[in-house]
């Protein structure tokens, strides 16, 4: 037992250089991938033991934010960039296992990076409700034989003006279009923000600051990423 503890903390010992030297190559070489970058962080995003970097630019900016990315070190020497997205501020939480862009957090899981921890949650989901059904008619009148029944609903107060914003959601397949199903976000006097399509229900992140929520979903085209305000 003493002799297996010793070799441990040996082997602590003199891995410690080495990977604090692995650090400062990915570390630098975030820092070379523009001139326009304006912060690094390093942590395992994936667990795995090694650690990768984000890196924010400053001036590839839209509505979302600007643009990040994660720099993979593949132990060997070789650094890459391996994901893109955009977002407000990212800095790493949680152990260095999860990105914060104000409210918006991502997870790299090796392959992807995706978005994490929705406020759409089957504890806040509700069956849709008649007003639903005809708020969807009135957007799209083609959606013959919709019934709350085939809806879901979630009242949550998204943006922080003491009202609640309604997220609804087609969950019945046969209302879909090719694979995706519909959702709708309403403003608490019934007005539509927004609508769009998505595989399956969208990542709702209200921000930081409560002024805005961003929202993620897949769809036909690919990835996806919006914003009300
Ligand atoms: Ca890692
Ligand atoms: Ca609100």
């Amino acid at each position: 037992m003493n002799g297996a503890r010793f070799f441990i903390l040996t082997s602590t010992f003199l891995a410690a250089p080495a990977l604090a030297s692995a650090q400062a190559s990915l570390e630098s070489y975030a820092r070379n991938l523009s001139a326009t970058v304006s912060a690094v962080h390093t942590g395992d995003l994936d667990q795995d033991g090694v650690p990768e970097a984000i890196v924010a630019y400053g001036d590839d900016c839209n509505r979302i934010g600007c643009l990040f990315s994660v720099v993979e070190d593949f132990g060997d020497g070789s650094f890459a960039v391996v994901a893109n997205q955009y977002g407000q501020d990212p800095e790493l939480i949680h152990d260095g296992s999860m990105i914060n862009a104000s409210g918006a957090y991502w997870i790299w899981n090796g392959a992807a990076l995706l978005p994490y921890g929705s406020a759409l949650t089957e504890y806040n989901a509700q069956t849709g409700s008649l007003n639903d059904v005809e708020a969807i008619m009135a957007i799209e009148p083609w959606r013959r034989g919709l019934t709350r029944f085939d809806i879901k609903a979630h009242e949550l107060d998204l943006i922080d003006d003491e009202r609640l914003e309604r997220v609804v959601r087609i969950t019945d397949s046969k209302h879909a279009s090719g694979r995706s199903l519909p959702f709708y976000i309403f403003d608490a006097d019934g007005n539509l923000l927004d609508h769009d399509v998505a595989l399956d229900a969208p990542v709702i992140s209200p921000r930081s600051d409560r002024k805005a929520v961003q929202y993620s979903f897949t769809h036909g085209n690919g990835f996806m990423v919006k914003m009300i305000e």
